[in-house]
């Protein structure tokens, strides 16, 4: 079993619902537990101009390898409704992993850690409301300290 850090986004029609859902569907995969959510947070969009976001991250147990977890975040991502129109354009559920564990790895279709999650508040700001004082397996350094570094003016709290 493996402690998994998820990171959730919506910013296309009713975003709580997508997230809820995206929740229930992945509190019903197989070998897997839900064990902590952060608050939601709204944030500035990072990219294109579009919609403001609602993002989350979720805490989980598994004992889905990686490569066979990401295939089940991509068909949540599906069943929801997702297009993939452009690249960080606007989406009604973004489904990210973020860590795996200590698992450091890189191969075409998955990077774990996740290659951005150090230089995204929208990402940071939640998963240090679960894992403040972890240790980033790549960069040696806590996740607190990682988002001190960056600017988080664009993320309110709403839930
Ligand atoms: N996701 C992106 C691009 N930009 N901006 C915010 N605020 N939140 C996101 O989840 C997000 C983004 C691509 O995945
Ligand atoms: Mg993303
Ligand atoms: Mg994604």
């Amino acid at each position: 079993m493996a402690r998994a850090y998820l990171a959730l986004g919506s910013n296309l029609g009713d975003r709580a619902l997508h997230l809820l859902e995206a929740l229930a569907r992945l509190s019903r995969l197989p070998e897997t537990r839900l064990l902590r959510l952060s608050s939601v947070y709204e944030t500035l969009p990072v990219g294109p101009p579009q919609p403001l976001y609602l993002n989350q991250v979720a805490e989980l147990e598994t004992g889905l390898p990686p490569e066979a977890l990401l295939a089940s975040l991509l068909e949540i991502e599906r069943a929801l409704g997702r297009l993939r129109r452009e690249k960080w354009g606007p989406r009604t559920l973004d489904l990210d992993l973020l860590l795996y564990g200590e698992l450091v790895l890189s191969s075409p279709s998955l990077t774990l850690p996740h290659p951005r999650l150090h230089e995204r508040a929208f990402v940071l700001v939640p998963l240090c409301d679960l894992i403040p004082e972890a240790i980033h397996p790549v960069l040696g350094r806590s996740f607190r300290a990682l988002l001190e570094g960056l600017d988080t003016q664009g993320i309110r709290r709403v839930l």
